[in-house]
């Protein structure tokens, strides 16, 4: 059996917490396990459409997307949620609706040059030459979390040891 929870990634964009969530979804379900991936990107094109990338837009697909999460986890699901989510008060909120246990959030933290670097939409290019306004690490802040639950240095471990350290969180935590 399993104790349903949200992993919570935040990190800059082309940090790999998309990659690093669907792996841990692959692995729980080879396991038998129920995991869910909620992806940024995936959002904006259905429930979050309407929503742009100013301070009050990304708050409102946080608390959107944090209650979707909720009705998951209270369906017995283990959700991972991958937003960049860069503010701080926002992921707070999230937080808050969650029973403590209940709630990990994960770093995805990627320095901000190798992101650029791997660049893989070319969206980094788009933000320096102005084409894409408000743009997470250039153009509108990354708020680091304090106390993440977890930390993975993505680009210091493969996917699969990344996926590995969430995994080991859950077992210590009798949550898997
Ligand atoms: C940040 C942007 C922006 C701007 C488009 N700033 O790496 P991706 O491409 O595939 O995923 C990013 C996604 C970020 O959406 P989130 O819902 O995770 O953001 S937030 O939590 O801040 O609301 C990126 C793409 O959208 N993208 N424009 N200006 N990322």
């Amino acid at each position: 059996g399993h104790k349903s929870c949200v992993l919570w990634l935040t990190g800059l964009s082309g940090s790999g917490k998309s990659s690093l969530a669907y792996e841990v979804e692959g692995i729980l379900y080879q396991h038998g396990v129920r995991a869910y991936v909620l992806d940024g990107d995936n959002l904006r094109h259905g429930i979050n459409r309407n929503l742009g990338f100013s301070a009050e837009d990304r708050s409102e697909n946080i608390r959107r997307t944090a209650e979707v999460a909720k009705l998951m986890v209270d369906a017995g699901v283990i959700t991972l949620v991958a937003l960049i989510s860069p503010y701080r008060a926002d992921r707070e909120l999230a937080r808050s609706l969650f029973v403590s246990n209940d709630f990990i959030e994960v770093y995805v933290d990627c320095p901000l040059h190798v992101c650029e670097q791997r660049d893989p939409k070319g969206l980094y290019v788009k933000a320096r030459s102005g084409i894409i306004p408000d743009f997470t690490g250039i153009t509108s802040p990354y708020e680091p979390p304090i106390q993440p639950e977890i930390t993975i240095s993505s680009n210091q471990l493969p996917l699969r040891e990344s996926a590995a350290c969430i995994l080991d969180y859950l077992i210590a935590h009798t949550l898997i």
